[in-house]
C-alpha cells in the first residue's frame, strides 16, 4: 500500500515534466525515510540530470539502510547525455528501490534493475504498472514502435455533423469542455496537429490558453505550451495565420514536401518557424521519414512523442486510413442548438 502511495506521488509529479523532455521519459523520484518524503526530484528537462542522479546528488543527509528510493521507472545503467542513475544508487549506499515500470529503451530494459540486484540491492516492481505505462505512453511509443503517441480528436454536433458546409467557422464545443480538453487532451501531448484547411478556415492558435493546470507548490510552471504541427502538402498557409505569425511561431512545424514553393519555406524559417520537408507521392506522406523527423534531437530541437491530432475531417482520415491512431476522443455537443 505504502509503496502505491509514494508511487503515485511520482506518477503526479512526473506530468509537470511534459513537453520539457524532448523524446525522453517523464520521471520523478522521491526518497522515503520512516513513511516520509525527505527529498524529491524529478528529470527537469532534455539533456540535464536523470531524477535519481539529481535527487542524489542534491542530498545533504547520509543515506540511512532502511530508506527507499521510488522512481516511476528503472533506473538507468547507460551512459547517454547523462552518466548512469545505477552508479549513483550504488554509490550514495540505497539499499531499496522501488520502481513503477522497465524502462522499454534497449540500453536498459530491464538491465538496470539486475544491476541494482546483482550490487545488492533490493529492487521491487513494477508497481502502478498500467499509471506508469500511461504516464508515458508517448515514450514507450517512441521506442518500442517508432513513432509517437497518437490521439484523435473530434467535435461534432449532435446529428454527427462537424462543420460548415460554406466552411465558415463553427464553434461546437461549450466553455467546459474546452476546458477539458485543453487540461486532458492538449496539455498532455507534446503537440497538436491539423491540416492546411483548419488553418485557413478557423486560424486557431492552437494553445492549451483554458488548461486549469496551474502552478505547483515550488513555482514549477504546470501550464507549458503545445508545439503546433501543420500538414501543408502545398505550402498553402497564409503567412497572416495565428500559427506562423504570433509570437510563438518557434513552436510551429509545418510538415510540406520537397517540392513546395523554396521561397515561402525560407520566409518560414525566417520568422522562426520549422519547416519539414517530408517525401510524399501525390499527397501520400511517407509516414517512416515523418516519425524520424519529429522524434529525433537535432540542434536546438528535441523530438516528440505524442500528438493530438485535431482535424479537420481531411486529415482525420489520413490517421485512420494509414492505421495511426491509438486513442480516439470524440466531443458531443451538449446543448440541443
Ligand atoms: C532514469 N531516470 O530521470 C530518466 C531516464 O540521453 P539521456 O542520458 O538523457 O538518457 C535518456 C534515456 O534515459 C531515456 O531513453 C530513458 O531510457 C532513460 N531515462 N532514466 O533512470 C530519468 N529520464
Ligand atoms: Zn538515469
Amino acid at each position: 500500500m505504502a509503496h502505491e502511495f509514494f508511487m503515485h506521488r511520482c506518477i503526479e509529479r512526473a506530468k509537470e515534466t511534459q513537453g520539457r523532455v524532448g523524446n525522453g521519459a517523464l520521471v520523478w523520484s522521491v526518497l522515503v525515510r520512516e513513511g516520509k518524503i525527505i527529498a524529491e526530484a524529478h528529470h527537469r528537462a532534455f539533456g540535464l540530470p536523470h531524477a535519481e542522479r539529481s535527487l542524489l546528488d542534491g542530498i545533504e543527509q547520509k543515506i540511512s539502510s532502511s530508506d527507499i528510493l521510488y522512481v516511476n521507472m528503472e533506473p538507468c545503467c547507460h551512459y547517454g547525455k547523462t552518466p548512469p542513475c545505477t552508479d549513483i544508487i550504488i554509490e550514495k549506499g540505497i539499499k531499496h528501490v522501488v520502481y513503477g515500470m522497465r524502462d522499454p529503451d534497449q540500453r536498459v530494459a530491464g538491465k538496470g534493475i539486475e544491476l541494482l540486484k546483482a550490487a545488492g540491492i533490493e529492487a521491487v516492481g513494477p508497481v502502478l504498472l498500467p499509471e506508469c505505462e500511461r504516464l508515458n505512453r508517448g515514450f514507450v511509443s517512441v521506442r518500442n514502435k517508432g513513432r509517437p503517441w497518437i490521439t484523435l480528436k473530434r467535435a461534432q454536433m449532435r446529428d454527427g455533423t462537424t462543420a460548415n458546409t460554406g466552411g465558415a467557422r463553427l464553434m461546437i464545443t461549450s466553455q467546459e469542455q474546452n476546458v477539458w480538453s485543453h487540461t486532458f487532451l492538449r496539455s498532455t501531448h507534446d503537440a497538436i496537429l491539423v491540416g492546411v484547411r483548419t488553418v485557413t478556415t478557423d486560424d486557431p492558435v492552437l494553445d492549451a490558453r483554458f488548461s486549469s493546470f496551474d502552478y505547483a507548490q515550488d513555482d514549477t510552471q504546470i501550464r507549458y505550451q503545445p508545439s503546433r504541427i501543420v500538414l501543408d502538402p502545398h505550402l498553402r498557409i497564409p503567412m497572416r495565420a495565428k500559427v506562423v505569425s504570433d509570437s510563438h511561431t518557434d513552436r510551429t512545424m509545418i510538415v510540406t514536401s520537397h517540392v513546395a514553393n523554396e521561397k515561402c519555406k525560407e520566409a518560414l524559417r525566417m520568422r522562426g518557424v520549422r519547416v519539414l520537408e517530408v517525401a510524399m507521392d501525390s499527397d501520400q506522406l511517407d509516414w517512416k521519414d515523418l516519425w524520424r523527423q519529429l522524434i529525433t534531437p537535432s540542434n536546438d530541437y528535441h523530438g516528440l512523442t505524442s500528438i493530438l491530432v485535431e482535424g479537420g475531417a481531411k486529415t482525420w482520415d489520413i490517421f485512420k486510413k494509414a492505421g495511426m491512431v491509438d486513442e480516439e476522443v470524440i466531443l458531443t455537443r451538449c446543448d440541443p442548438s
